[in-house]
């Protein structure tokens, strides 16, 4: 069948194709380029959450099919799936955008290409979040601000990478049909070539991620069982503010007001003068998921609490500790659980001294009661008579705050694909000051449990690290769970509960998928 078309429908056809395909091609330019910043803050690659995303929605009897029948092709396939599915969605996307005409003055031309990254930045931001709130991770402010530079980032590369690629396949497909098309010729062989070449690294690069998913590069965000102490760097981070509060460290002081024989005033230099107790101690916050990424284990110098109340004298009628911050937090301790020797006003972390998002000049390290009870910023300690009710407390949350005894697997991640054989095992557990005593795996959905073959032992404040072999024989996937039993003899409570109010409780498991 023959149709006869006048130019105009032919140059639209020509438009809305190249516009497509522009589209199309530079997903795939965009997803090599997240690729390259693997390893940033808060910058997965887009293929590997999309993954994950496809991966975690899949039901457990189809995640077990595919890895009985397709075997080792089973997550190149899908990342090759994710791929394609991407690129459709992002030719899509340039559809959506207004029409691209080749010749533009160059102010048009920013105007349409700035229009066109934010009108892909808010899809692709609002599916990261929904990659991020499907996992383990937690979303704090730092991650959101994270999230939304590296999707803008990610959007932006979109929009340019269209821009350059959509001028020469109209180039290509105006030198294969009859119409005359406004670019010179020369100029339209450098635009075909100089596209060309972007595609085809981007496409190998891609290319390349295939064969390494084969080697097991994708599956899961966490890098295995982490490191004994936390590095600064690493170490988690929560506060309730967007922007911290730095206080000047010589205009800084720590006042110890209200039922005291001797009201103090403790400058930065008083109190590091003072500093003699190192102290590994975990910390992890009370928000924390199951399985949850936020908690870390640091080294923290500092000064035993107890020493300065006790010059500062306390009186008997005293019964909590406010505490006040230069954010405007408060918090409160019980003076009985402030008086025991582990509590520490730190000023060090790790050896350094203690950075702006950790709290510096001086914070509280109070080993067994959850992160909100360690007031970092703190500029006063006001010792009264009655029930103090902090930030938190106001809103809803525990006043007692013990931590519950929790333990995680961190290696493999969840639904990684490994090789049938002897596989390794390995996380962390921790229930504050009371300690952990055993760890136990079930790989019956909880029916039996075995011990862990190693519970290695940092500090008495510190989580544990515990690791394991185990040997599967047949390919399929397989749903392990762990639990930890803390130093009173107490086993991890297997009853599921959200965060709010007093911390989450259950088991972890994760699924694992051998081939
Ligand atoms: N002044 C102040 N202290 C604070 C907070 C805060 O918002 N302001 N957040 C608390 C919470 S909820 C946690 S989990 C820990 C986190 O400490 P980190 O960021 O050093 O890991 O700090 C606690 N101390
Ligand atoms: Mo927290």
């Amino acid at each position: 069948m023959t149709v006869n078309m006048d130019d105009s429908t032919q140059y639209e056809r020509t438009g809305t194709r190249s516009l497509f395909l522009a589209g199309c091609l530079a997903t795939l330019v965009m997803l090599a380029v997240s690729l390259v910043r693997r390893g940033a803050p808060a910058s997965d690659p887009l293929v590997e959450l999309a993954a994950q995303m496809a991966l975690k929605a899949l039901p457990t009897s189809i995640f077990s099919f595919l890895l009985e029948s397709l075997r080792s092709f089973a997550k190149p396939l899908l990342v090759v799936g994710v791929v394609s599915g991407m690129a459709l969605v992002g030719g899509g996307m340039a559809l959506l955008q207004p029409s691209l005409i080749e010749v533009m003055t160059v102010r048009r031309r920013i105007v349409r290409l700035v229009s066109m990254a934010i009108g892909v930045w808010f899809p692709l931001a609002f599916f990261v979040l929904l990659a991020e709130a499907n996992s383990e991770t937690a979303l704090t402010n730092q991650r959101l601000i994270g999230i939304g530079l590296s999707s803008a980032i990610d959007a932006i590369v979109f929009a340019i990478a269209v821009y350059l690629i959509y001028p020469a396949l109209v180039g290509l497909f105006a030198r294969q049909s009859t119409r005359v098309d406004s670019l010179d010729p020369s100029r339209r062989r450098l635009l075909i070539g100089g596209a060309t070449a972007l595609v085809a690294i981007s496409a190998g690069y891609l290319g390349k991620l295939v064969v390494d998913v084969r080697k097991g590069a994708i599956g899961g965000k966490r890098a295995g069982i982490p490191p004994e102490v936390t590095p600064v760097h690493q170490f988690y981070v929560v506060s309730k503010n967007v922007l911290d509060p730095d206080p000047d460290v010589d205009r800084w002081a720590l006042h110890i007001t209200g039922l005291v024989a001797n009201p103090m005033t403790l400058a930065y230099v008083d109190l590091a003068g003072m500093t003699d107790v190192e102290q590994p101690t975990t910390l992890t916050c009370i928000s924390n998921k199951i399985g949850g990424d936020l908690v870390s284990n640091g080294v923290w110098r500092g000064v035993r609490l107890v020493d300065v109340l006790t010059r500062a004298g306390v009186q008997p009628d005293a019964v909590d500790l406010a505490l006040y911050a230069a954010d405007g937090y408060t918090e409160s301790i019980p003076l009985a659980r402030a008086m025991g020797e582990d509590v520490l006003l730190a000023v060090q972390l790790n050896g350094e001294p203690l950075n702006e998002t950790h709290g510096a000049p001086a914070r509280l390290i109070v080993p067994g009661k959850y992160g909100i009870k360690n007031v970092k910023w703190i500029e006063k300690i006001d010792l009264v008579a009655g029930d103090f009710r902090g930030y938190w407390q106001q809103r809803g949350w525990t006043e007692d705050a013990t931590i519950q005894t929790f333990s995680r697997i961190d290696l493999p991640s969840n639904r990684a694909v490994v090789e049938r054989g002897a596989i390794d095992l390995g996380g962390i557990a921790y229930a504050g000051d009371r300690g952990v005593k055993a760890v136990e795996l079930s790989f019956d959905g909880g029916s039996t449990w075995r011990k862990v073959d190693e519970v290695q032992q940092i500090a008495a404040l510190s989580w544990v690290i515990w690791r394991s072999t185990w040997n599967a024989d047949s390919a399929g996937a397989y749903r392990v769970m762990v639990r930890a039993t803390d130093g009173n003899g107490d086993v991890q409570t297997s009853s599921r509960r959200d965060p709010i109010p007093s911390g989450a409780t259950g088991y972890h498991a994760i699924e694992i998928g051998v081939i």
